[in-house]
């Protein structure tokens, strides 16, 4: 690391835990100190020593059309000069609803927010307050945010961190929330057996980025579907990581899938502070103030992440950029595979659409026991090799690599030759 980067980081450790704002970023699970990022632009970031990287972390998912686009720093530019935030409605909430509304197959009203753990909070509690139930079935190795429900067997940080939960969260909360294996309809017909007059809702990464990338299986995500309509409980989607992601209408219009609500975030929001969830009216307008449910924010739909949310929208509900990404996923994806095979090294790829993972392990990952067998040292000194040589990954095996439209084949068939480089040398 730089030295101006270190200078940083040693002052950062001093005020801010761990020197960070997110604890992912510290960059714990694969033995370095953070670089700390100056500028961005298109596929690339810089460093405080002005190092440059082609970065495939964009931000944890949001910034899918590359750091500083045109459009999107135009919108913000105009929106500047109105005004930061006026605590009131305006015209872009409407057209942030109703674009939303129009995309994602299986929303009809939406409430925005300012992150994807206000998001997912509150479509916990809109369930609970909307069935009178109490108990939540989630999926070991998904993240939901850090709301106290959720962090139960989680993934992202908490996996990354190996935190078995959280300390501070109440055990009589953490009861109510039943965590089982992701792919695999059997625990959960079992848990409805046993609790289903109990369930207010499965939610679920429909496509889990937070265990690294996992393929779902249509049968499993059909059963969920089913299972919650026969005993009246609501099947939520998370799709802070999928929605606009792998399809505009995100992960729901891939598998045909219609959620009773679903959680959004990253992309909309352009690069700025936003969440939102949403779903059928009826289930909707139990929310204050139509509804007696509560949930509230000084900065929900706020003028700038609406502006850069919806110059973001804007071009990826066309549709077109979709075939793009996937071509330069699969490129990346096909070259790193081919990187790991000639170095004899065991890798398996999972990937969906513009989000993948390359995990270290002979066999199939489908769910997180596999994805926790995968070679925790080996992706260190992988990730290592990498960042030196100016690619710059998630530092974790638990998260997702995101190509943007701004990265380059250029870029990708060096991407590819930094893999063959670093894995030939481990
Ligand atoms: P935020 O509160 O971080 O905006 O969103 C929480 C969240 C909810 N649902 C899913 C599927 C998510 O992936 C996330 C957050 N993702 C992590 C990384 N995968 C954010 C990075 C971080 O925690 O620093």
């Amino acid at each position: 690391m730089g030295e101006r980067s270190k200078l940083l980081f040693d002052r950062a450790t001093r005020c801010i835990p761990g020197g960070v704002n997110s604890p992912v970023r510290a960059g714990k699970a694969v033995g370095i100190d953070p670089p700390f990022i100056a500028r961005a632009d298109g596929a690339l970031l810089w460093d405080a020593d002005g190092n440059e990287y082609i970065d495939y972390v964009c931000s944890w998912g949001p910034m899918i059309l590359g750091h500083s686009h045109t459009e999107v720093v135009q919108a913000l530019e105009e929106s500047l000069r109105l005004g930061t935030s006026y605590g009131a409605p305006t015209e872009r909430e409407v057209e942030m609803a109703e674009t939303i509304v129009e995309v994602v197959p299986s929303i009809e009203m939406v409430r925005m927010v300012n992150s994807g753990t206000e998001a997912t909070m509150s479509a916990i509690r809109l369930a609970r307050g909307y069935t009178g139930r109490e108990k939540i079935v989630k999926f070991d190795g998904c993240y939901h945010g850090h709301a106290d429900s959720l962090l139960v067997s989680a993934g992202s940080g908490v996996a990354t961190l190996g935190i078995p939960g959280s300390p501070g969260v109440p055990q009589d909360l953490a009861r109510q929330t039943i965590s089982l294996p992701f792919n695999d309809l059997e625990p959960v017909g079992k848990a409805f057996q046993k609790f289903g007059p109990e369930i207010a809702a499965v939610i679920v990464e429909p496509i889990p980025g937070n265990m690294g990338v996992i393929v779902p299986q249509q049968e499993f995500l059909d059963g969920l579907s089913q299972i919650t309509r026969e005993h009246g409980s609501l099947l939520i989607f998370d799709e802070v990581i999928t929605g606009f992601r792998v399809a505009p209408g995100g992960a729901q219009e891939l598998f045909g899938i219609m959620p009773d609500l679903t959680c959004l975030g990253k992309i909309i929001g352009g690069g700025l502070p936003v969440g939102a969830y949403g779903g059928k009216k009826d289930i909707m307008s139990k929310m204050a103030p139509e509804g007696d449910i509560y949930q509230a924010g000084t900065l929900s739909g706020n003028p700038l992440a609406m502006a850069a949310g919806l110059a973001t929208l804007r071009i990826l509900k066309k549709g077109d950029i979709y075939k793009e990404l996937e071509d330069k996923a699969s490129m990346l994806f096909l070259g790193l595979e081919e990187a790991a095979r000639a170095a004899g090294i065991p890798s398996v790829i999972n990937r969906i659409g513009s989000m993948g993972t390359l995990f270290f392990r002979a066999d199939p990952v489908t769910d997180f026991e596999t994805a926790r067998a995968s070679d925790q040292d080996l992706f260190k000194g992988y990730y290592k090799r990498m960042l030196e040589q100016g690619i710059y990954l998630a530092p974790s095996p638990f998260e997702a690599t995101f190509v943007s439209t701004a990265h380059t084949q250029e870029m990708i068939r060096k991407t590819i030759k930094c893999a063959e480089n670093a894995l030939q040398d481990l």
